[in-house]
């Protein structure tokens, strides 16, 4: 265990002249705000001992070389919206924020590429290129409010993934401040690129841990001129779960996603934002979306989803072929983590992954879980990457004490269950802090020493994001 060294007084002096004092925060109440992420923060906060606002590459790297000099840990971090614990300071040192670092530097339209700082946030390059006829393909769900530096350091998913893939895919190029202070360029405008390791996707998913990325230049796609978007209801889960395998291997057509949402994640979402959709008398939805460049075939191709759905026993099935409708619906669908967490904060939002054909039986036993244990586990995510966010939900008969001690015991059994069918930990969320102890039930001894050889090659004095994903 690597141990660390205090802020001192005689170090934010210096560090005021590499930021200025405006960059420098050291007021208790603003630290807070830095001390957690999407996590519940009673369980899994930590307060920062200063956070630093940098505006440029070279400041970025002084900073971290004077963390090398003297032993301090350097967290970084974007928008907050983190699912794992991947932005919190757990060893407290320094947190290192993007938001500064906000700036859009090119847009490029004959390499339709646009190169940005981290702290941009996802959805303000969708309303930048729009007028281009581009667009960025990759879709998180907290498209709003998360930043492209998260998204990078964590790879990013979302409900575009089945048809364009994730975050990774886009990032043609990164500028990297290294955990030893380096700045490199790695990658550029290049659509292929053999030359050497292929260290940028490396560093994308690497939660943060390998470095501090000033700048990325990505890849963005022709805009689709169509797109529709079915709601479908199901009597229970699993009939829903079961059309997932064959929406994807019968249709012949490949969806931009299918996500799935069980009537409480419906309900919860529904209530929170007060709208409606008609989940009383369901139990549960597929929400379907196909694209493309010609309206027609877009429309033939949710027809072709349309059947397949009600084949596979589909109550309903509802379009939404307009701005107002898909928005109506997509809303419910990316509000469900947060209307969750005002319905019980003590609670906690799984990421697993399971081969696609295994998600209905992967559903079938994880119902059986909630029954023994007693307590909700609603699902609800990306069924067509077999990607799903059940959320154990505390048994409000149980006290704080009690939550904190079966958690775990849960979790352990949910893990099971994933790895017995080919599944791991996490799709889109990362490991983080929250995920850490739980690696070595899915990586080997022999993986788990890779990645720290790989760790202490980039960073000697393991001062980059510390206590993320595996102990060095
Ligand atoms: C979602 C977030 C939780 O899919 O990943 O809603
Ligand atoms: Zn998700």
């Amino acid at each position: 265990m690597t141990s660390y060294r205090p802020v001192t007084p005689a170090i934010l002096a210096e560090l005021e002249t590499i930021v200025g004092r405006a960059g420098v925060i050291t007021d208790r109440e603003r630290l807070e705000a830095y001390s957690h992420d999407e996590t519940p923060r009673e369980q899994y906060g930590h307060m920062p001992e200063v956070v630093l606002a940098p505006a440029s590459a070279e400041q970025v790297a002084a900073i971290i070389r004077l963390a090398n000099r003297e032993r301090i840990p350097v967290t970084p971090r974007g928008a907050g919206s983190g699912l794992s614990g991947g932005a919190i300071p757990v060893h407290g040192g320094m947190v290192l924020s993007s938001e500064k670092l906000n700036r859009v530097l090119e847009i490029d339209g004959a390499n339709m590429t646009i190169t940005v700082e981290p702290g941009v946030i996802t959805n303000d390059i969708n309303g930048l290129v729009a007028e281009r006829g581009l667009f960025f393909a990759g879709y998180p769900m907290s498209v709003e409010t998360c930043c492209v530096g998260g998204n990078i350091a964590e790879n990013a998913g979302g409900g575009k993934a089945v048809k364009y893939g994730v975050t990774g895919r886009y990032i043609l190029g990164l500028e990297l401040v290294t955990p030893t202070g380096e700045i490199v360029m790695l990658g550029g405008k290049l659509v292929k690129n053999v030359s050497g390791y292929n260290l940028i996707q490396l560093i994308v998913g690497s939660e943060g841990t390998l470095g501090f990325v000033t700048k990325a230049i990505i890849k963005l796609s022709a805009r689709p001129k169509g797109r529709i978007a079915l709601l479908a209801l199901f009597s229970d889960p699993q009939s829903a779960i079961d059309v997932v395998p064959r929406i994807l291997g019968e249709g012949g057509v490949l969806p931009t996603g299918i996500e799935f949402m069980d009537r409480l994640s419906v309900e919860t979402s529904c209530r929170y934002l007060n709208e409606h959709l008609p989940w009383e008398n369901c139990g549960a939805m597929l929400l379907i979306e196909v694209d493309g460049s010609q309206p027609a075939q877009v429309e033939e191709d949710a027809f072709t989803i349309g059947r397949l759905c009600q084949a596979g026993r589909a109550q309903e099935v509802y379009v939404a072929d307009n701005a107002t409708t898909l928005e109506r619906v997509w809303s419910v669908r990316r509000c469900i983590a947060e209307a969750f967490k005002v319905y019980s904060p003590a609670q906690s939002l799984e990421d697993i992954v399971v081969p696609i054909a295994a998600i209905p039986e992967y559903v079938r036993r994880l119902a059986a879980i909630a029954d023994r244990h007693e307590l909700l586990i609603p699902s609800y995510g990306h069924a067509g990457d077999g990607n799903l966010h059940s959320t154990l939900v505390k048994n409000p008969a149980w006290s704080d004490a009690d939550w904190l001690a079966r958690e775990p015991v849960i979790l352990r059994e949910i893990y099971g269950l994933v790895k017995d069918l080919g599944g791991t930990l996490s799709g889109e969320h990362g490991i983080g802090s929250k995920r850490k102890d739980y690696m070595s039930l899915f990586a080997a001894p022999a993986e788990l020493e890779l990645y720290r050889a790989i760790k202490r090659a980039f960073d000697p004095n393991n001062i980059m994001n510390p206590g993320k994903i595996v102990d060095v």
